[in-house]
């Protein structure tokens, strides 16, 4: 999966394969800049699992499935934008999805 930090697929990006939890605090750019609350679209690839707006899997969630990609608006079940800090990655679909 892929997340990006800008609307549309757009920005900074970074990908997540496999299986199992991350929090976004964990991954940086550069000294300045990390991965926690920067995150506003996503395309999930070929895995399912659910986003949460705070570390450690708490706060609101939004739970995705395979081969989707959106915009963390607020709308519809979506996270907010610039709210994502962690990910559990349930299932990975590879190399068949
Ligand atoms: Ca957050």
């Amino acid at each position: 999966m892929v997340i990006w930090s800008d609307a549309n697929l757009q920005g900074w990006s970074i990908c997540f394969v496999g299986t199992g939890f991350v929090n976004m605090t964990s991954f940086s750019v550069n000294p300045f800049w990390n991965w926690n609350d920067q995150a506003s679209s996503y395309g999930t690839g070929c895995l399912d699992g659910i986003f949460y707006t705070n570390t450690n899997g708490w706060g609101q969630s939004q739970p995705f499935t395979m081969k989707t990609t959106g915009n963390f608006d607020g709308y519809a079940g979506h996270l907010p934008n610039d709210a994502l800090s962690s990910i559990y990655i349930t299932s990975d679909h590879s190399p068949n999805c």
